[in-house]
C-alpha cells in the first residue's frame, strides 16, 4: 500500500531528483499512473498546503515542492495520453487571470488527452479575452476553467460573461474546477458543469459533449 511513499516524502521535501527517480522506478514496476497521482502525489501537495497554512512552510518551500511534483508528473503525463483515434471533442483549458496554480489544471488536461479529447492548453493566468478568442478560433466544444484562489474565482464568471456578450457561447459548454470551488458556485455563475477532480472532469466533458 505504501510502497511508493518515498515519492510523497520527496515532494514534501521538495527533492525533485528523488521524486523523479522514484516515479520512474514505480512506472517501470508497472504501477498504475493514476494510483501514483492519487495515492502518493496529491496527498503530498495537501500536506505541503497544510504546512504552509500552519506557518511551517513559506513560499519558497511551496515553490520547490511544486517543482518536485511537476518533475514527477511530467514522467506520468505521456502515460495518460490517448493512443491514436479521432478526437472526441476539443477542449480549451486554462487557469483564470491572476492565478498561477497550474498543477491541477495540467492534470485535468492530461486526463482529458488520455480520454481522447484534443486539448488546447492556454497555461495559467489567462485573461477572459484570451479564453474567448481561442474558443472562437479553435471552435471549442468545451472551455475548461481552473482556479485555486478564492480571489480569482470571479474571473470564471467574467469568462462566461464575455462568451455570452461576444456571442460565442453557442455550442460551447463551460466547465469549472479547482480546490475552492463547489457545485453551488458553478450554478451561481452559470457554468454548465463542475468537477471536483481530474477523473470527474473527463466524465463530465464526455456527458456534456454527448
Ligand atoms: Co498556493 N495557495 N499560493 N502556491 N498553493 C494554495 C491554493 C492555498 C490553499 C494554500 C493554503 O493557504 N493552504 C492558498 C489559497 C487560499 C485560497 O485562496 N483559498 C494559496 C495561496 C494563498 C497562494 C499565494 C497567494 C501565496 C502568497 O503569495 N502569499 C500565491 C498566489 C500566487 C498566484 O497564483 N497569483 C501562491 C503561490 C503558490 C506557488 C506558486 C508557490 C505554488 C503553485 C505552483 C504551480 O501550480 N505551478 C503553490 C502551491 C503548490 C499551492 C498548494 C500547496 C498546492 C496546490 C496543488 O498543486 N495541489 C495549495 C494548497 C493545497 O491545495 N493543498 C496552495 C495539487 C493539485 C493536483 O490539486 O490544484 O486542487 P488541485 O487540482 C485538483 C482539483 O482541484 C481539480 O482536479 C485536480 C486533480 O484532481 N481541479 C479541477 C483543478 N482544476 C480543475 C479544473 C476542472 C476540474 C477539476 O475543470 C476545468
Amino acid at each position: 500500500m505504501d510502497e511508493w511513499k518515498s515519492i510523497t516524502e520527496a515532494i514534501i521535501k521538495g527533492d525533485a531528483a528523488t521524486a523523479g527517480s522514484t516515479t520512474e522506478q514505480a512506472i517501470s514496476a508497472g504501477t498504475d499512473p493514476e494510483e501514483l497521482i492519487n495515492q502518493y502525489m496529491i496527498p503530498a501537495m495537501d500536506e505541503v498546503g497544510r504546512r504552509y497554512e500552519e506557518g511551517e512552510y513559506y513560499l519558497p518551500e511551496l515553490l520547490i515542492s511544486a517543482r518536485a511534483m511537476k518533475a514527477a508528473l511530467e514522467l506520468i503525463r505521456p502515460l495518460l495520453a490517448a493512443k491514436g483515434a479521432e478526437p472526441a471533442g476539443r477542449v480549451v483549458i486554462g487557469t483564470v487571470a491572476g492565478d498561477l496554480h497550474d498543477i491541477g489544471k495540467n492534470l485535468v488536461a492530461s486526463m482529458l488527452e488520455g480520454g481522447g479529447f484534443e486539448v488546447v492548453d492556454l497555461g495559467a493566468d489567462v485573461s477572459a479575452d484570451k479564453f474567448v478568442e481561442t474558443a472562437k478560433e479553435k471552435k471549442a466544444d468545451i472551455v475548461a476553467l481552473s482556479a485555486l484562489l478564492s480571489t480569482t474565482m470571479p474571473g470564471m464568471q467574467q469568462v462566461i460573461k464575455e462568451l455570452n456578450d461576444r456571442g460565442a457561447r453557442d455550442g460551447v459548454k463551460v466547465i469549472v474546477g479547482g480546490a475552492p470551488l463547489t457545485q453551488g458556485f458553478a450554478d451561481e455563475i452559470g457554468a454548465d458543469g463542475y468537477a471536483s477532480n481530474a477523473r470527474a472532469a473527463v466524465t463530465l466533458v464526455r456527458e456534456l459533449i454527448a
